[in-house]
């Protein structure tokens, strides 16, 4: 479904004075304002392949209708939101999920959209329905070669769907690891999953990024072969250069200082890309910015003195992708508060006065040093936001103008109410 630009404007048109004015009282108070504001239309994040539908939980799944029933009705969603935030423009792909069967039409399509590709993620969690062996008791760390060997070549498999696309990165999530004690031999585990990783990485094009993902536990519930930042940067140091960590924001242990893993593993220059979600117990993939966003600022708050100390490029040099599942929300509403939160979070840590807050640092001022991080945090950014929205010829409010209309029961109309969108 497409938005006419005429649609964005008169939506726009209706806001614009109330816009203006707010807009007026923050730039009175928040310095650099235009440059700010050129970082926020150029950041843009890739909404997940896998995200566009209903998500559930073991016990059940409610689905909203109007799901997008294949891979060119998941671009359309992407465009759709697209066109309202402007910051939505890239996907990320899930293989078996979602492959390309005719990958000139999809790359078509979606440049037509406006739409690139970001990280290929394969899939060696679940097993396949044509598929020889089981992934039962792991893939790459699998103490069968037969199996490591089936998971190696799925995973270059997957690299020449991304290529076909022009991605540029895969990133390896591995459900591997033990449920019970004495299951696995922790150091063999480590080794089988060396080896299979280093010849998917012999075999990864030279201007592409490995990316190693982490998380504590499930589905495995006693050890996880890539269970830490710690485990995932040994993987990615002995793999080398174009092989960096990925950090998804649920995948830690209970109060996990994600903000100081982010910073160091920017000094290592390893950090490669990022999930964003949010969580209150565990691996919740709620909408980002819903629970903890002070986090999320804190964050972005080190991602930017990171990034920024080693004159990186905040919109290229990491891969900035959303990793949520939406139960009870619609999934297109969800994905844009989850945009929206990130644009805030990013825009908050930009307005840090980083020589004030190095100075409280350097007399040990922890009192000055709280005052200048939270300063930034309760900025109100939101008219920022929009003005990006605004000059990049987006809607002001995406999700007021979604409901205005109507797009949810158009999806349905057009769709139907039982499609079902692949995904977990
Ligand atoms: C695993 O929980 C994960 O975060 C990985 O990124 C998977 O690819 C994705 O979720 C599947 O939903
Ligand atoms: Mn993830």
């Amino acid at each position: 479904m497409e938005i006419s630009p005429s649609a964005i404007h008169d939506h726009n048109d209706k806001l614009l004075s109330t816009h203006k004015r707010k807009l007026e009282q923050t730039a009175a108070t928040i310095p650099a304002t235009n440059d700010l504001i050129q970082k926020l239309i150029d950041f843009q994040v890739a909404i997940p392949s896998w995200a566009l539908g209903t998500g559930g939980t073991r016990f059940g799944r409610f689905p909203a209708g109007g799901e997008p029933r294949n891979l060119e009705e998941k671009i359309d969603d992407i465009a759709l939101l697209n066109s309202l935030n402007k910051s939505s423009g890239a996907i990320s792909l899930h293989i078996p999920w979602d492959i390309p069967e005719n990958p000139k039409h999809i790359k078509a399509l979606a440049t037509q959209c406006g739409i690139r590709f970001d990280a290929m993620n394969s899939n060696t969690f679940q097993d396949q329905k044509d598929q020889k062996l089981s992934y039962k008791f792991g893939s790459l760390q699998h103490v069968d070669k037969a199996v490591r060997d089936q998971a190696i070549e799925h995973n270059l498999q997957v690299i020449s769907h991304g290529e076909n696309l022009g991605s540029k990165s895969l990133t390896i999530w591995l459900s591997d690891g033990s449920c019970f004690p004495g299951q696995l031999n922790f150091r063999k585990a480590f080794q089988n999953t060396l080896e299979s990783l280093e010849q998917i990485y012999a075999k990864l094009p030279s201007d592409w990024k490995l990316f190693i993902e982490y998380k504590a536990f499930e589905p495995n519930f006693y050890s996880m072969t890539v269970g830490d930042w710690g485990q995932s940067l040994l993987y990615a140091n002995k793999l080398g250069p174009k092989a960096f960590t990925l950090v998804d924001l649920g995948h830690h242990l209970p109060n996990a200082n994600i903000e100081q893993i982010v910073s160091l593993l920017l000094m290592e220059e390893k950090l490669g890309g990022f999930h964003f979600n949010d969580s209150k117990y565990g691996d919740d993939d709620l909408t980002v910015g819903s629970i903890r966003p002070y986090q999320l600022f804190l964050i972005f708050n080190e991602l930017i003195e990171g990034m920024d100390s080693r004159g990186m490029n905040h919109t290229s040099d990491l891969g900035w992708m959303i990793d949520a599942s939406h139960n009870v929300k619609d999934p297109l509403e969800d994905l844009l508060q989850s945009v929206e939160a990130i644009q805030i979070a990013y825009a908050q840590a930009l307005l840090v006065d980083r020589s004030a807050l190095e100075h409280a640092q350097s007399i040990n001022d922890v009192t000055q040093a709280q005052e200048i991080l939270q300063d930034a945090f309760r900025s109100d950014v939101r008219p920022l936001v929009a003005e990006a929205r605004l000059k990049a010829h987006g809607a002001l409010q995406p999700l007021a103008l979604f409901r205005e209309l109507n797009i949810r029961s158009e999806l349905i109309k057009s769709r139907g109410v039982k499609t079902i969108a692949t995904g977990l």
